[in-house]
């Protein structure tokens, strides 16, 4: 069997790829270890920058997100008893956000893709990377795929990265003292726009995903576990952090998905070697304080889509060694954005009282400055 590009994994870098491939006229097999049910219904970031919508929408796979997508014009940040809005309107205008859950792109994407007769294969096991210096092809459950190109969009845990050799890979990276437990509620915002709110507990964030379903996200133990969050008690630290102004009710209702994200950064460069290239978070992870994760995944593949139509239209191979470079610039600008914003709003137990008067100060500054909320604003919607 063989095609031009071997993609392995079915999220939205590696869909999103296939899909942006194909309407170039580049064959691809997409191999994904999970079941489609299990992408589908894989709860994870929820804000896209207007270039991912922009990206979705040309490449005629935003129908669906332009009629059910929420469009947010700013945000408000919240701490010592009073809520200020990050204005997008007037400090970027003309740019925005829109809230639109990444399982509905990973779904909008598939349909895409299965509709023009795209090759993507789930449940698929044992994927392996061989050749990448030369002849690449993947091996899996007994068959063989040989490819021109390989690109890996397993994500964090995937087998691509692990597969370049030992010594090539440069690898940044930073934990950080705490989680994020996400909370998906069947249950009306309690908010119009997004709230992020630092207080002595920790932080929390009130996000949404529809007009009766919330999301939200609250600042955990680095080793806290579910079943140490029964409902009563998310609900109980939720408004103990979000009612935290006057006049403002946090609504409850039946949590229908919680779960534990560790917050790490992660960045590897180059994120290519040989005739394999690392999209999305294959290469690189964010907390996701800033949103940037599903944002970032989605540059990288446009870039990666343009360079391999280069190659495979007129032989050229500059835009393809200039990939990483290209990626890396928006890359590490995502995350400082992510850590800025996250040592922001988070209580770390390690901080003095120094430093908490510290974070109280730039929280002033940031909510009353125009220069540095559009320093926030800016970037929050995505940097050109
Ligand atoms: P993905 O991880 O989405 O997709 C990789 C795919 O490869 C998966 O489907 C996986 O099953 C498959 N795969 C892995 N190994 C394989 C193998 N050996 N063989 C075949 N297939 C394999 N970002 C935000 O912006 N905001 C958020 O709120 C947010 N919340 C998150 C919550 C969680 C729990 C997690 C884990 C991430 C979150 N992120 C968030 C980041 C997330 O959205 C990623 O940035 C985004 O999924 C990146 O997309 P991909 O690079 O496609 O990787
Ligand atoms: C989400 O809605 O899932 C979300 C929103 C903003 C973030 C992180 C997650 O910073």
């Amino acid at each position: 069997m063989r095609t031009q590009v071997g993609i392995i994994g079915a999220g939205p870098a590696g869909l999103l790829l296939s899909h942006l491939l194909h309407l170039r006229g580049i064959s691809s097999v997409v191999l994904e270890k999970r079941s489609r049910d299990y992408v589908e219904r894989r709860v994870r970031a929820g804000v896209l920058e207007q270039g991912t919508v922009d990206t979705l929408v040309e490449a005629g796979v935003g129908e669906r997100l332009r009629r059910e997508g929420l469009p947010h014009h700013g945000i408000e940040l919240r701490y010592g008893g009073a809520g200020h809005r990050i204005a997008f309107e007037k400090l970027v205008p003309g740019r925005s956000i829109t809230v639109y859950g990444q399982q509905e792109v990973v779904k909008d994407l598939i349909a895409a893709r299965l509709a023009a007769g795209g090759d993507v294969r789930f449940e698929v096991e044992d994927v392996a990377v061989h050749g990448l210096e030369a002849e690449p092809y993947l091996t899996f459950g007994g068959e063989r795929l040989d490819c021109d190109v390989i690109a890996g969009c397993d994500g964090f845990h995937g087998v691509s990265r692990p597969s370049v050799p030992e010594g090539v890979l440069s690898v940044f990276e930073r934990d950080y003292p705490f989680a994020w437990l996400g909370i998906l509620a069947r249950v009306a915002p309690s908010s119009e726009e997004l709230i992020y709110t630092r207080t002595e507990r920790g932080f929390a964030l009130h996000s949404m995903r529809s007009p009766t379903v919330s999301r939200f996200y609250l600042q955990v133990p680095a080793d806290a576990t579910v079943e140490e969050w029964p409902d009563e008690r998310i609900w109980a630290e939720l408004k103990a952090r979000l009612e935290s102004v006057p006049g403002f009710t946090l609504a409850t209702g039946e949590i229908m998905e919680k779960g534990v994200t560790p917050m790490r950064a992660f960045v590897v460069e180059p994120m290519q070697y040989g005739r394999l290239y690392l999209a999305g978070d294959a290469a690189h992870i964010v907390p996701p304080t800033g949103a940037k994760g599903l944002n970032l995944a989605v540059a990288d593949v446009r870039v990666l889509t343009d360079a391999l139509a280069a190659y495979f239209e007129n032989g050229s191979t500059a835009l393809l060694d200039g990939y990483s470079e290209a990626c890396l610039k928006r890359v590490w600008r995502a995350q400082h954005f992510s850590w800025w914003m996250t040592t922001l709003l988070h209580t770390f137990e390690d901080d003095d009282p120094y430093g908490r008067r510290l974070q109280l100060s730039y929280l002033d500054y940031v909510t009353s400055s125009e220069a540095a909320a559009t320093t926030l604003a800016e970037n929050y919607v995505g940097m050109p």
